[in-house]
């Protein structure tokens, strides 16, 4: 066991002269990087075995949290960290002249995910291992993770984020585990004495072949499991091989198309697209991932089938992985031979599903042909299920009947996912209270009706062991010299931080640690982009996928106005502000690499022009990630959480911000109302029209943007800026965002919250202006941001939806 940094540096020596066969005067950082995390790998493997070990014999509930997605980022830092061997490892690399964060960094961020609902999944997990809850992952091992993202010219462009290229330190090949996943064929169906047997055949085979990936427990014994799947040919698949000369190109030509399941993750996460291979991804996901839960089940446990529910949850991160509900149905019937009554009762009780969008664009709906095509014995089950669920909404619910096409599973040639993973369920969760009230309101009216009782809410969380411990070291050393570190294990502890708001030599260390931050980060703003910011200004940050709804749009018009302010009176008294994005746009998302492009060219106009005096910077880093966020978060002043409200679910970076100290500028929408409820309005700047006011405008009309555009000065002449000329020699460019907002009626209403927008940023303008204000301001969100921990998320998980206990390894 590594103990000491003494250790530590003898350690990694040894592992690169004698398994790396690298001199140590000549190992380069990729080579300490490879000894560190082989040598970190090792030292989690004991527990790792033990915990399996331990859930093996105790018998106890596990869960089983399947996702598409798990933007887990780089594990180096956090596995040291939770192993408490941080400080000591930072130490030997530094007694052997390295740079510890140039060590780290080595490692390629692990992007399987978009954002939030891929990032979500990743704070859950380190959630569940530092509560010593027994619950797992299960995704896919894309070959290509998303796109890494270069600005061209000011334009977006994607290239592909090969993250495999080298080893993947912490995952391990479990070869023996692989299991076969049957694609396509036909079903013959037979009567034995009455009872109906299904025989699929004719199908084509693939392999999945789990990777197991250690997820650490924050200093505890716990080691649970994230499984990603990889799909690989059978290399029995002989049956190529026949005389015909051309058979072993079409075996090639197979085994690409086969490795091709998991070769990449779809990059659009506002656009439902029925694409033949996404829902290939999906069943591929499922199939794996049940058939290895139920073979540990059955060989372990000796228990029935019947037992199932009272051993197993199932947690379904979106619809993604909705097709868990007939998958387990087939098994259960057509191997196991249980009654559909049998299986039905088991699959409810076993299954439950997470919705994160009320986004209709979002909502996925399979065409019934290609399911059939594709899935051909998983459509029959959709169907019986569909049949049976109207059939009881005809006879159990005289009053529905009117509505059984608008709650039918099956429609118009189309799957619902959301209906089948609702009445396939016994749990449904929104993801913050506005947007379970929504769903039970409108979204989902008509099935709460139904299920009153499945519905719940979880407001979502963030690990703050990598979101301010590990992300803010010295703001975390000034909290824990302040009121001690237990908030650590318990981080609604830091609400005794209230008792230092007014502080004045506290409110003085967290504005130095702010300002070091800050400082940090302006030099990867230097060397990543060139451009010179000053720390001293406002750091007003946007960081998240770029979407319409999340109005960056909103964002961008206020700068141009405040600039075409500037250009007018040069020397009005503002306090200087650095405008800090980052943001992927889906590749086929015009209006959102529009977008990115504007903002670009007014940062260039704006950075470069002199009579401004520095007063505004603009800047758009490349490549939002996980660990750039982790650079970001912790320099921000002002966190943009602007979305239309009853747009975002949630949000997750408004409560990463918040922890960091930084003030939310935001609307009445997601979990930004509970920051708000929880440290008061006078301590965020909160603007803009509220859910039900969009929801009003949605439903009965009476918001005409061009009216607005009419009579807002200011906001006519940034418009037409777009279309006059004044970012350049392209007239043109962004006249398709001129005439979205005319023409679609400025869907998200970015005109109509304008002008409450540019109040609150005065607001902000004023308000900074007095440092011990902002700090006290600052201050009381830090101490409110112990209730988004994720652990108090995976705690309400644990104990009302999954009924979980915890068992300590
Ligand atoms: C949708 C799709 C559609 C088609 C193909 C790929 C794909 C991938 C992801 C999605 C899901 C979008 C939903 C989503 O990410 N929701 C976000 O979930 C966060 C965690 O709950 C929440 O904080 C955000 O507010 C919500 O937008």
């Amino acid at each position: 066991m590594i103990m000491t940094a003494e250790s530590m540096k003898e350690a990694i020596v040894d592992r690169l002269e004698t398994t790396l066969g690298i001199p140590f005067d000549q190992a380069t950082e990729r080579d300490i990087y490879v000894a560190l995390s082989t040598l970190v790998k090792e030292q989690v493997s004991k527990n790792w075995t033990r915990t399996t070990q331990t859930y093996k014999k105790q018998q106890e509930r596990q869960v089983y949290y399947f996702s598409m997605e798990f933007l887990l980022g780089r594990l180096i830092e956090n596995n040291l960290l939770n192993l408490g061997l941080l400080d000591v490892c930072n130490e030997a690399l530094q007694e052997l002249d390295f740079v510890p964060e140039e060590i780290y960094s080595q490692e390629h961020d692990a992007g399987l995910g978009n954002g939030g609902l891929g990032r979500l999944a990743a704070c859950f997990l380190d959630s569940l291992a530092s509560l010593e809850l027994p619950g797992h992952g299960c995704g896919i091992r894309y070959k290509y993770g998303l796109f890494r993202q270069r600005f061209v010219n000011g334009h977006q462009v994607e290239l592909p984020d090969y993250w495999l290229k080298e080893d993947y330190a912490w995952e391990t090949r479990r070869g023996e585990q692989a299991v076969e996943v049957r694609f396509g064929g036909t079903v013959e169906m037979n009567d034995n004495d009455g009872k109906l047997t299904f025989h699929h055949k004719d199908y084509e085979t693939v392999l999945a072949v789990p990777y197991d990936v250690p997820i650490v427990g924050y200093q505890n014994k716990t080691v649970n499991t994230l499984r990603l799947w990889s799909a690989e040919s059978s290399s029995d698949d002989f049956n190529f091989f026949g005389s015909d000369r051309t058979d072993y190109y079409n075996y090639l030509e197979y085994k690409r198309s086969i490795e091709q399941i998991s070769e990449f993750l779809y990059p659009d996460d506002s656009h439902f697209e029925g694409k033949v291979l996404r829902l290939k991804q999906q069943y591929f996901l499922v199939a794996a991932g049940l058939k290895s839960i139920l073979r540990s089940y059955k060989k372990k446990l000796g228990l029935p089938l019947s037992s199932l529910p009272e051993k197993i949850k199932i947690q379904i991160n979106d619809t993604h992985p909705s097709l868990v509900v007939p998958e387990l149905m087939r098994i259960l019937l057509d191997e196991e031979g249980l009654t559909w009554e049998e299986a039905w009762e088991i699959t409810r009780k076993t299954v439950a599903y997470t919705n994160h969008t009320t986004l209709s664009e979002a909502l996925e709906t399979w065409p019934t042909e290609m399911v059939r095509d594709l899935l051909p014995r998983i459509f029959m089950i959709i169907d019986e299920i569909n049949e049976r669920f109207c059939k009881g909404l005809w006879f159990d619910h005289p009053e529905l009947r009117d509505q059984i096409p608008e709650l039918a599973i099956i429609a118009y040639d189309t799957i619902r996912m959301a209906h089948l993973a609702i009445v396939g369920s016994f749990s449904v969760n929104g993801v913050a209270k506005i947007h379970t009230d929504i769903l039970k309101k409108k979204e989902m009216k008509m099935f709460y009706s139904l299920y009153p009782q499945k519905f719940n809410n979880k407001t979502n969380g963030i690990t703050h062991r990598r979101w301010l411990l590990h992300a803010n070291p010295e703001l975390s050393a000034a909290i824990s010299e302040a009121i001690g570190d237990k908030w650590i294990e318990h981080p609604k502890n830091l609400i005794g931080l209230l008792r230092y708001v007014d502080d004045k030599s506290f409110q003085e260390k967290i504005d130095s640690v702010k300002r070091y931050n800050k400082q940090q980060f302006a030099k990867i703003i230097r060397d990543q982009t060139g451009i010179i910011v000053d720390d001293h200004s406002i750091f007003d940050v946007h960081i998240k996928r770029l979407h319409g709804y999340k109005r960056q749009l909103l964002n961008i018009f206020h700068i141009i106005y405040l600039y075409n302010t500037l250009r007018e009176n040069p020397s009005l008294d503002i306090t200087p502000r650095t405008f800090i994005f980052g943001a992927k746009a889906a590749p086929g998302y015009h209006f959102a690499k529009q977008v990115i492009k504007l903002i670009i060219s007014v940062a260039d106009m704006i950075n470069s022009d002199p009579l401004i005096k520095n007063k505004i910077k603009v800047v758009f880093m490349e490549n939002y990630s996980v660990s750039l966020a982790e650079k970001i978060i912790p320099a921000a002043d002002v966190s943009e959480q602007i979305s239309t409200a009853s747009k975002e679910a949630s949000g997750t970076g408004n409560m990463k911000l918040m922890m960091n100290g930084a003030l939310t500028l935001g609307t009445l929408d997601g979990a930004n109302i509970e920051i708000k409820d929880m440290v008061g309005k006078e301590n965020s700047f909160i603007f803009g029209l509220s859910a039900d006011e969009v929801l009003h405008y949605y439903n009965h009309g009476g918001y005409v943007a061009r009216d607005i555009y009419n009579t807002d000065d200011r906001i006519r002449t940034v418009m037409d800026q777009l279309i006059n000329g004044f970012f350049g020699s392209d007239e043109m460019e962004f006249k398709d965002i001129y005439y979205n907002i005319l023409s679609n009626n400025d869907e998200y209403f970015v005109l109509k919250d304008f002008d409450s927008y540019e109040e609150a940023q005065e607001l902000v303008d004023q308000t900074y202006r007095n440092r011990s204000k902002w700090m006290q301001m600052s201050i009381t969100n830090i101490a409110h941001s112990g209730k988004f921990s994720s652990d108090r998320t995976i705690s309400e998980y644990a104990a009302e939806i999954w009924g979980l206990r915890s068992t300590t390894v």
